[in-house]
Order: C-alpha cells, then sequence, then structure tokens
C-alpha cells in the first residue's frame, strides 16, 4: 500500500529535500502551500509534477482540520515555520502564532480527524539558547534566546503533551542548522556563500556580516531529512537530537568558503557591521547526536567542509549561467 505524506513548509528548503526522499520510497506526498500572487516553487520545480496540492494557512484552523480530513495522510511532516531568528524580534507575535500556536493547530486537526496519523514537529536547537550543557542532548534544559526560540519551546512541548495526553505517534526532531544551496540567502551560510561567488565574479566586493564568533553545529539538509523520516518509522514515539557533534565558528565558514573559491584570506572582503548583531545571541550550539545514532542508525554523510564547497561551487555556478545567459 502506497503511504500518503503531508507536508507543511513543502515551498521551504527542508520540505524540497523530504519530498524528493519521500517520492523516492514511493510515497504519495502532499504539500500544504499558502495562497501567493507570486510562484514559490522555485526549489520543488524539478518535481512539481510529482506532488500534490493543497492550500491551507498554519493561521487558519479551518483550512487545517479540513485538508487533514481530505488527505487522509498516514505521515504529517509540520516544517512550515517563520524561521528566521532575527525577523523573530520584529514580528514577535506573528511569530508565535506561526511557529509556536500553528503546531496546536496541526495536532488538533490530527486529533480531531484521525488520532493515528503519525506526526513530526520540526523542533530546534535554537531552543538551547544560553546554553546549560556542552553538548546538548535530548534532556538539556531549554533556555531560548529569541521569540523565535520560545515558541519552537511551546511546539516542542504541546507535542509532547498530545503524545501523552491522547496517545499520539506525536515526535519532535530537534535539529541542529542544517544548510545546502537551497538555503535562504537570509541565513548567513547563503549569505556567505552568495557573496564569496558574487566577489567571484567580479559583482561585488565586499560581504557585511554581523557576529563572526558565533559557534553552530553545521549540517547537510539532505542528510537531517532521513533523521525525520526515521524518526515516523520507529516502533515507539519519541524525541531526537539531530547533529554532527562538530562546532565552527562563523569565521571558519567564511574562511574556508573564501579558500573554496580561490580568493585566498577574506580579511579584506568581509566587513561587520551592528545591523546584522542581533539583540540576544546564542553564542555555542554543538549537538551530541548518540540517541540518533544508535536508535535510529542515522549518521550525516557530508561534512562540514563538503557543505561549504557545495554551497560555494553552486552559487558560483548559478550566477555564471546568468551572466552567460
Ligand atoms: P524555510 O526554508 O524558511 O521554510 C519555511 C516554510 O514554511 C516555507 O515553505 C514557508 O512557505 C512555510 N510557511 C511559513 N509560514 C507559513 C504559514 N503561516 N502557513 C503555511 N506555511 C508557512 O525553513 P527550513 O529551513 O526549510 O526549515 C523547516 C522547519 O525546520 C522550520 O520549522 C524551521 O523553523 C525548522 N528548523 C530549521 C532548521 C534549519 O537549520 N534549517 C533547524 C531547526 C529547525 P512560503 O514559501 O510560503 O514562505
Ligand atoms: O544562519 P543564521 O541566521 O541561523 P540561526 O539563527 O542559527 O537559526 C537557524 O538555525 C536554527 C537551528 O539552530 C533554526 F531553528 C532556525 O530556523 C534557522 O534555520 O545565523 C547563524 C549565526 C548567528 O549566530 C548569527 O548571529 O550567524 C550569525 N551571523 C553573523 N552574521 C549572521 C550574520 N546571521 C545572519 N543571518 N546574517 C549575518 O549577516
Amino acid at each position: 500500500m502506497k503511504k500518503t505524506a503531508l507536508i507543511t513548509g513543502i515551498t521551504g528548503q527542508d520540505g524540497s529535500y523530504l519530498a524528493e526522499l519521500l517520492l523516492a520510497q514511493g510515497y504519495r506526498v502532499v504539500g500544504m502551500t499558502r495562497r501567493t500572487s507570486t510562484d514559490v516553487h522555485e526549489r520543488i520545480q524539478h518535481i512539481v509534477d510529482d506532488i500534490e496540492f493543497v492550500s491551507g494557512d498554519l493561521l487558519d484552523q479551518t483550512s487545517m482540520t479540513s485538508i487533514v480530513a481530505d488527505v487522509m495522510p498516514d505521515e504529517i511532516y509540520n516544517l512550515a515555520a517563520q524561521s528566521f531568528v532575527p525577523t523573530s524580534w520584529q514580528q514577535p507575535v506573528l511569530t508565535g502564532e506561526f511557529t509556536a500556536l500553528g503546531v496546536t493547530r496541526v495536532l488538533e486537526a490530527v486529533r480531531a480527524t484521525n488520532p493515528k496519523i503519525r506526526f513530526y514537529q520540526a523542533s530546534s536547537s535554537e531552543m538551547f539558547g544560553k546554553v546549560t550543557e556542552v553538548p546538548q542532548r535530548e534532556s538539556t534544559p531549554f533556555y531560548p534566546r529569541s521569540p523565535y526560540g520560545v515558541a519552537k519551546v511551546y511546539g516542542h512541548w504541546i507535542t509532547v503533551n498530545y503524545r501523552e495526553s491522547y496517545d499520539m505517534f506525536a515526535v519532535s526532531g530537534i535539529l541542529f542548522n542544517h544548510e545546502s544551496p537551497r538555503r535562504g540567502k537570509e541565513f548567513v551560510t547563503r549569505k556567505i556563500s552568495d557573496g564569496v561567488a558574487r566577489i567571484k565574479l567580479g559583482l561585488a566586493n565586499r560581504l557585511a556580516l554581523g557576529n563572526l564568533d558565533a559557534q553552530r553545529d553545521w549540517g547537510f539538509a539532505g542528510d537531517y531529512v532521513r533523521a525525520m523520516w526515521l524518526m515516523l518509522q520507529q516502533d515507539v514515539p519519541d524525541d531526537y537530537v539531530v547533529a554532527t557533534g562538530r562546532t565552527h565558528r562563523v569565521r571558519d565558514f567564511v574562511r574556508i568558503a573564501f579558500e573554496a573559491a580561490g580568493l585566498g584570506s577574506f580579511e579584506k572582503y568581509v566587513v561587520q557591521d551592528p545591523r546584522f548583531m542581533r539583540p540576544a545571541e546564542v553564542d555555542l550550539l554543538i549537538g551530541d547526536p548518540t540517541k540518533a545514532h544508535e536508535q535510529l542508525g542515522w549518521k550525516p554523510d557530508v561534512s562540514f567542509e563538503q557543505l561549504v564547497e557545495m554551497m560555494v561551487r553552486a552559487d558560483i555556478d548559478r550566477l555564471s549561467a546568468r551572466a552567460g545567459a
């Protein structure tokens, strides 16, 4: 029997990789998108004919409930969110509506329609914030440092609560930063790879960044969606940290990116701009993925260095093709 998966946030970075993975496994993939006046299918253009689309919004309970009732999925991956941390200070209420209460709306739709549906919540290492333990594992207490982080803590606990209250197969994947050539250009890794490519091709001569000392545990998004799927294939629902177990400073990403493009030392190109500093920073994230390794059999394939090189190469190729067109 062909399984059906409903993905919220299918137009995002993770949604695109997850849709590819599920289609390759023979799933019927249904993607929920919000109504827009322009095409938002850029990341899934290559598989758009293989996906069924339904129109809905995490802000709207009615659409969520009728989508779940109509689609009757076996699995739901709730990836939709306002996911950019700086925007969460500018739009804290909306971030709470999408990223926190939106989770309850999907869970309520599941509970009311068919509590047997398996539910995945996209939780985040941002919940650890001002970390109380190094490395961070499933039992590490949360100390979020942004309205986004606070909203994700709510999303995490409401998922645990529905599992415990209603015996639902609801799991929370606590994913550390994961990147790819499909990452939004506002996030630091893609901003760097795009900026380096522009400098390489003579389209720019400097790159303005914020805090170069922040440390993140960066992996490849294509590896991380495998962990999401594995979590929903277990006998017992549980929560998992998904990370590489290595951390690097933003400065390291910058250095390797400039080297990968053959531009040498980054110092003459990079300027620090206070506009990109945050009111409260998450200084250090490093995850302990032991539980995911042991119980899910999950391991990342792509190293940090390969990730940086992949992203720089993709942006150079993309911009070169555009210049040649
Ligand atoms: P992303 O590229 O920003 O994608 C977010 C998706 O959410 C987009 O498809 C967006 O649709 C959709 N969305 C936003 N608000 C919505 C709403 N009100 N109703 C319906 N859809 C809505 O994010 P991502 O990097 O793929 O991340 C996926 C999820 O994992 C997010 O929940 C994020 O917070 C979480 N997460 C990400 C990371 C990471 O490092 N990438 C780490 C931990 C957790 P539009 O195209 O219409 O904007
Ligand atoms: O790339 P970032 O914007 O990602 P951040 O804030 O870590 O959040 C991402 O990962 C989370 C998982 O931990 C997700 F939940 C979340 O949805 C998102 O995907 O910033 C990374 C670091 C920060 O410390 C920031 O201060 O890079 C630093 N940074 C330095 N200069 C910058 C810049 N970040 C951005 N976006 N732009 C800069 O110019």
